[in-house]
């Protein structure tokens, strides 16, 4: 048995005026929750520091590079560092990084329990676009502010496991957990701020919204006999609401937990590693069963393309 205690500690809404301080303390008092209940582990949702800016349409840079770090941790980042070291808590959470070279990135990090970062990955599959779109309701820019991420699906040992990390879209792409899979990711762990409307489709509902999410998540979990930790943060910001549904899910697909209020919740699971094995070495067993001579599209071939 392996067990990591592992909380999923989901955000409410992060309003544009909300200070790093303001949300650093709702962090916070998340953990301190957390270490009450055993944590090991404990993931933040993607862009975890600020309100999800990308809705915005900017076109000065300066004002743009006020959502970004240029430091982690950083003045108003290191009391959570400080506390999660006293705690011995492993923290997982998203941030906007501008880098010393002035590159953007929708950046996800992972600490170990002394709070030294031992895992870093920057997403991949950015959504929305980069020019103002007048046919939407509001705005998804990531497109326009971010680069697509450099280090590819990293797998990492800590925790006495094999860990990894995505970032909301990248959730809803086989891909992404299959490469993770191809190195033996024993827990995948991932932020998001997924919009509770479709600004494309208003007609869709809650509820099929909700639907694709788990199911993304939990094929993720099944097919790559893996942990996979999704955590959201949720609510209205400045008049647009995100979905909830946070959730922990076991090497079979099954949910453990999920959150039920669109605030600051914490879930928490012991997630047992080695109930990765069975499925590993049976239907999951990659090595025996891939045949990856049919896969070379997966590589060849970015968009679809029907025959004649
Ligand atoms: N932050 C995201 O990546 N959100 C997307 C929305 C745009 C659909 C998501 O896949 O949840």
């Amino acid at each position: 048995m392996r067990e990591i205690v592992t909380a999923a500690l989901q955000m409410g809404p992060i309003q544009k005026a909300d200070s790093r301080r303001q949300v650093v303390d709702r962090m916070i008092a998340l953990l301190d929750q957390a270490h009450a209940a055993g944590a090991d582990f404990a993931v933040f949702p993607e862009l975890t520091l600020t309100t999800f800016f990308p809705r915005w349409y900017m076109e000065d840079q300066a004002e743009v590079d006020t959502w970004f770090e240029t430091q982690m941790p950083g003045p108003e980042t290191q009391p959570l560092f400080d506390k999660a070291k006293d705690y011995g808590i492993a923290i997982s959470f998203g941030f906007a990084e501008l880098t010393p070279e002035g590159r953007h990135f929708n950046t996800s990090i992972q600490t170990d329990p002394s709070g030294e970062i031992i895992a870093r990955y920057r997403k991949v599959h950015l959504p929305g676009h980069s020019e103002y779109d007048s046919d939407r309701d509001f705005q998804h820019l990531e497109k326009r502010y971010f680069l697509p991420g450099d280090l590819g699906f990293p797998v990492y040992r800590t925790l006495g496991g094999l860990f990894g990390m995505c970032i909301c879209n990248d959730r809803r792409w086989p891909e992404t957990y299959r490469v993770m899979g191809l190195q033996g990711v024993e827990m995948v762990t991932l932020g998001f701020n997924t919009p509770s409307v479709n600004s494309q489709l208003p007609d869709e509902g809650l509820q099929d919204r909700l639907f694709h999410h788990r199911l993304s998540c939990q094929s993720g979990a099944y097919q790559n006999a893996t942990w996979v930790v999704a955590v959201a943060k949720a609510g209205v910001e400045d008049g647009h609401p995100l979905f909830g549904g946070s959730l922990i899910i076991d090497p079979n697909g099954k949910i453990v937990a999920e959150t039920q209020t669109e605030e600051d919740e914490m879930i928490i699971h012991p997630c047992d590693l080695d109930a990765c094995t069975f499925g590993k070495t049976t239907i999951f067993d990659f090595k025996r069963h891939r045949r990856i001579e049919h896969y070379g599209l997966i590589t060849q071939r970015t968009g679809a393309e029907p025959p004649e």
